[in-house]
């Protein structure tokens, strides 16, 4: 079983993530890795932080000669922020006097309900573990994933849907999606010029105002094959994995798989997508086809063939500039919510996250399904199957 773990404080030394489980030789694209990591610091309404870092990996164990080697694969970045934060977050007790709390909580952060649990009068240890920085190693976990699916001809992308109150209004093609993840200059990563544009519109509201904004992002799994995942057991349904490893991101209050959210306002013929029998071809091994996909390519919590379409509806970042009204830890007097730099808009870095999660979940189930230790082994059961499927 894959899985990886993370660590780090957002203005740490370093970074960290730890994935075991994957098989040996698959060769590591690491321009593809750290373009990874380059693509979740993008976005337009990012903030000042994404001006310091340029988040590399640097890989300690697990890969040897170009290749995985099937021991656990041990990442480091490095935050080059750390430099200024020596003093204030010093690993040892330091100076108390340079410590730099955060003394009145922020609404909708982690402050308040962190500062409760750990019993910290400062909510600078809940935020420092809390903040969206940790997505940059599961960022890293995840392209690890993504080049053991790629190996199997199986692609993970994602775009922006709706930026506030701007949504994009038609249907992407794989094709669309793909060419936004290439994009040298990224602003809100929508398929369509105009549409972003107005998205870009939306931010610059809320940099005049003070405010933030949220939105959704969707991220498409193409290539995957009928049957990974399964109904028989309630934790075992790829729905409710992807789900649930998508809701684990930071700021994301909402998932949706398919047409999920309109499908129960609509009457069942409308809703569920109808079967057909077509001619062969290369892409797919199935000649069961569909003309369209509310499914979202998921039927009784397995693959169906379409492609996986997961929506993630993100709440806008909680850290304002004109802050909410709070509580001073230390006299409970009413004050300002804390304000610390931070981003506008990260819909289109919430989007980059979620494929890594998406990635790993899905490399997950399909070395559940097919197994093996190396890439060779796990290739030959992978076409063996797809072979069963184009005769079935
Ligand atoms: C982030 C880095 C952080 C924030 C953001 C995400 O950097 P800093 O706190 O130094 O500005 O920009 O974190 C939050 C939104 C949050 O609420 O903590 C990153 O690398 O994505």
């Amino acid at each position: 079983m894959i899985r990886f773990e993370t660590a780090g404080e957002s203005h740490g030394e370093a970074l960290i993530a730890l994935i075991s489980g994957l098989p040996a030789g698959i060769p590591v694209d690491f321009e593809f890795v750290n373009r990874e990591l380059w693509r979740r610091q993008q976005g337009y309404g990012r903030g000042g932080r994404m001006k310091i870092e340029t988040d590399k990996v640097h890989i300690l164990s697990g890969v040897r000669h170009g290749k995985t080697i099937g021991s656990p694969i041990a990442i480091q970045i490095p935050n080059r922020d750390w430099k200024n934060w020596e003093e204030k977050l010093p690993v040892e007790a330091g100076d108390p006097a340079k410590h730099q709390a955060v003394a009145s909580p922020r609404p909708g952060h982690a402050d308040l309900p962190g500062a409760l649990k750990y019993n910290f009068k400062d909510a600078r240890y809940v935020l420092e573990r809390a903040s969206a920085r940790e997505s940059t190693s599961r960022v890293a976990a995840g392209a690890f994933a993504k080049l053991l699916l790629r190996a199997l001809g199986i692609e993970v992308a994602s775009h922006v849907i709706r930026v506030g109150h701007v949504e994009l209004e038609r249907a992407a093609t794989w094709d669309e999606i793909v060419a936004v993840t290439e994009k040298q200059d990224v602003l809100l990563s929508c398929v369509d010029a105009e549409t972003e544009a107005r998205m870009k519109e939306e931010v610059e509201e809320v940099a005049r105002t003070g405010d933030t904004v949220g939105g959704v992002f969707e991220v498409v799994v193409h290539n995957l094959p009928p049957g990974v995942g399964t109904y028989a057991n309630w934790d075992e349904r790829l729905d409710g994995l992807l789900a649930w490893a998508v809701m684990s991101l930071q700021a994301v209050k909402g998932v949706e798989i398919g047409r999920g959210v309109t499908a129960a306002e609509s009457f069942g013929s409308q809703v569920h997508d109808a079967i057909h029998y077509g001619p062969e071809t290369a892409e797919k091994p199935t000649r069961f086809t569909r003309h369209q996909n509310n499914a979202g390519g998921i039927e009784g919590g397995i693959s169906n063939g379409e492609d996986i379409v997961v929506r993630g509806y993100l709440k806008p970042i909680s850290t304002l500039r004109r802050p909410l009204e709070s509580v001073r830890f230390d006299t409970r007097e009413a004050t300002a919510a804390s304000y610390e730099r931070s981003d506008l808009c990260v819909v289109p870095a919430a989007g980059v996250a979620a494929e890594a999660m998406v990635a790993f979940i899905i490399a997950q189930q399909v070395l559940e399904k097919f197994g093996g230790d190396s890439l060779d082994e796990l290739k030959r059961n992978y076409d063996g199957y797809i072979q069963q499927i184009r005769n079935f």
